[in-house]
């Protein structure tokens, strides 16, 4: 599946420390950064994919799981460093669930928002990825 998990450079110190990402952490350039907070740990996010968007989740606090699948394969990821990155490309189906308490899942994103970008429904992402391969 093409994911990848992306160590974010970080400058430790006895006072605490910093995780940086520029462009060069990322395989694109970087335009916009959003972030999931105070999320009920019995919600769902996600359960989507995108057709252009290519971006890399972080837990900046806390956990979540997320479910990948890309119509022949499923993996989940838990995310639960803050300098570790969950890099996810387009035309992949992601949800998110599990979320701790105070988790917060930080998404750095190839582009802005747009939402005739996204595929809502899951039929229709199978669909759709037959027409890409
Ligand atoms: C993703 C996961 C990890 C905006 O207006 N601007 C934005 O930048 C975003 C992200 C959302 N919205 C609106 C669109 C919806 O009306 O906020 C509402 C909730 O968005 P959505 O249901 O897409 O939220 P999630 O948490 O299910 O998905 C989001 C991202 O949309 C998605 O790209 O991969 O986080």
């Amino acid at each position: 599946m093409d994911i990848q998990i992306i160590d974010i450079p970080k400058i430790k110190n006895a006072r605490g420390n910093i995780g940086v990402i520029e462009n060069d952490v990322v395989p694109f350039e970087i335009k916009r950064v959003y972030y999931l907070y105070d999320v009920p740990s019995s919600a769902k996010r996600g359960g989507h994919s995108h057709k252009n968007l290519k971006q890399m989740l972080v837990a900046l606090s806390g956990s979540f799981d997320v479910v990948l699948k890309d119509g022949k394969k499923k993996q989940t990821i838990t995310l639960n460093k803050p300098d570790k990155g969950l890099l996810i490309t387009s035309n992949i189906w992601r949800e998110l669930e599990n979320f701790s308490s105070g988790a917060v899942c930080m998404v750095i994103a190839s582009e802005a928002y747009d939402e005739t970008d996204y595929i809502r429904d899951y039929k229709s992402f199978l669909e759709y990825i037959k027409t890409q391969s």
